[in-house]
C-alpha cells in the first residue's frame, strides 16, 4: 500500500510539474540532471509496485477457498531462499539508486569554470542581489545571461530564508553566517519566477523574486550600461522634487546609484524603473501598486520593514513615483520576457 501510494504519488507530482513548467519538463541542465534521477525513482516504483501487486492478486486467486475445503490449509513457517531474495533485490536497488544519487550531486554541485558569481542575501521579506566583479547591486529581479553558467552565494542577513527559482535548479537555504552555493545555467531567454521556501515570518508567502536571462550580448550590454550609469537628472519639475523628497525621506534606506541616496536597510531602487515587479516580485510594476506601496506597505505586505508614508501630500508622492519610473536604463524593457 505504501509503495502504490508512492507510486501514484509520483505521476500527481509529474502532472503538476508538467502544468506548471517546473523542474520536470524544464531544459536547464541541473533541473535536466534531477528529472533523469527521478524517471529511475519512477521506473524501480512501478517496478516493485508491479511485483508486489501481481504476486498479491496471484495468491489471493490461486489458494483462494474451493468447495470442499474445510478447516486450515498446510501451514508453512521460513524460507531462506525468498527471504535472502527479497533482502537482496531492495538492497540492490537502493544501491543503485544511491549512485545515481551520488553522482548527480557532484555533477550540480561542482564548481563551473567560467561561471558569473553573483551574491544573494535575504531579509524579511525581499532579495539583495550583487555582482561583486563589477561591484554592482541590485533587489528583487536578478539579471543573468543565457548560456553562460551563474554561480549564486547564498547567505542571509536576518532568519532562515531558501532560494528557490524552480524552472532553473533546485533550492539552497539562506543562514545567517554562512555561504551555500547553487550553480545554474538559463538556456532560453526569461522571467523566471523564484520563492523563498523557508518559513521566515509574516510575508515570507510575499518573499519571491524573478531571474531575467538575457541573450549573453543584451546582458553584457545591461552590465557595462549599470556600470556607467548614475540616475539621469530629473527632467522636469515633479522628478526634481521627487528627487529631493526621495533624498530626504528614503535614502537613509534606499541607494540610487550616482545620488546622495546610499542606504542599505532596503532594495537597491538604481534602476526601479526597469522593475517588473514591485515588493520583491510580488506585485505588478504599476503606478497604483507603488503608490499604495509608499503610503503603506504593510497593508500589502504584512511585516514589511519599510514604514509608512501616509503623511505626504498625493502631490508628493506621485512627484516621488514619477522620480522612481524615471531610474532606468534606454534600451532594455523587460516586461517582454517570456514568463517561466
Ligand atoms: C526604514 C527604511 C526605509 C525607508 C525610510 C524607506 N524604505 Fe522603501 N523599503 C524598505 C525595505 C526594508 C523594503 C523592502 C520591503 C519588502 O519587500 O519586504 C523597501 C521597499 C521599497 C520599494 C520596493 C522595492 C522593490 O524592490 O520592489 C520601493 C519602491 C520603496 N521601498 C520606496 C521607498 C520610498 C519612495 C521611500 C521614501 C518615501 C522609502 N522607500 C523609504 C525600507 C525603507
Ligand atoms: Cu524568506
Amino acid at each position: 500500500m505504501p509503495r502504490m501510494l508512492s507510486s501514484v504519488g509520483f505521476l500527481l507530482v509529474a502532472g503538476a510539474a508538467m502544468a506548471h513548467n517546473v523542474t520536470i519538463l524544464s531544459d536547464a541542465p541541473v533541473n535536466q540532471e534531477i528529472t533523469g534521477l527521478l524517471v529511475w525513482v519512477l521506473v524501480f516504483s512501478v517496478l516493485v509496485f508491479g511485483l508486489v501487486a501481481g504476486t498479491l492478486v496471484y495468491t489471493i486467486w490461486k489458494f483462494r477457498a474451493k468447495p470442499g475445503d474445510d478447516g486450515l490449509p498446510p501451514q508453512v513457517h521460513g524460507n531462506d531462499r525468498m527471504e535472502i531474495i527479497w533482502t537482496a533485490i531492495p538492497l540492490l536497488i537502493v544501491m543503485v539508486l544511491f549512485v545515481l544519487t551520488a553522482q548527480t550531486l557532484v555533477k550540480i554541485k561542482r564548481p563551473v569554470a567560467g561561471s558569473v558569481p553573483i551574491e544573494a542575501t535575504g531579509w524579511q521579506f525581499w532579495w539583495d542581489f550583487q555582482y561583486p566583479d563589477e561591484g554592482l547591486r541590485t533587489a528583487g529581479e536578478l539579471v543573468i545571461p543565457v548560456g553562460q553558467p551563474v554561480e549564486v552565494k547564498i547567505t542571509s542577513g536576518d532568519v532562515i530564508h531558501s532560494f528557490w527559482p524552480p524552472s532553473l535548479t533546485g533550492k539552497a537555504d539562506a543562514v545567517p553566517g554562512e555561504d551555500n552555493y547553487l550553480r545554474f545555467m538559463a538556456t532560453k531567454p526569461g522571467n523566471y519566477y523564484g520563492y523563498c521556501a523557508e518559513l521566515c515570518g509574516a510575508s515570507h508567502a510575499n518573499m519571491r523574486f524573478r531571474i531575467l536571462a538575457l541573450e549573453r550580448e543584451d546582458y553584457n550590454r545591461f552590465i557595462e550600461a549599470y556600470k556607467a550609469y548614475a540616475a539621469p537628472a530629473p527632467a522636469s519639475e515633479p522628478a526634481a522634487r521627487g528627487q529631493q523628497l526621495f533624498n530626504t525621506q528614503c535614502a537613509a534606506c534606499h541607494t540610487v546609484k550616482g545620488t546622495a541616496a546610499r542606504g542599505v536597510v532596503g532594495p537597491d531602487l538604481s534602476l526601479f524603473g526597469l522593475r517588473t515587479t514591485l515588493g520583491s516580485g510580488v506585485w505588478a510594476n504599476t503606478p497604483e501598486n507603488l503608490k499604495r506601496w509608499i503610503q503603506d506597505s504593510a497593508a500589502m505586505k504584512p511585516g514589511s520593514k519599510m514604514p509608512p508614508f501616509k503623511h505626504l501630500a498625493d502631490a508628493d508622492v506621485e512627484a516621488l513615483m514619477t522620480y522612481l519610473y524615471s531610474l532606468k536604463l534606454d534600451g532594455f524593457d523587460f516586461a517582454q520576457l517570456p514568463r517561466y
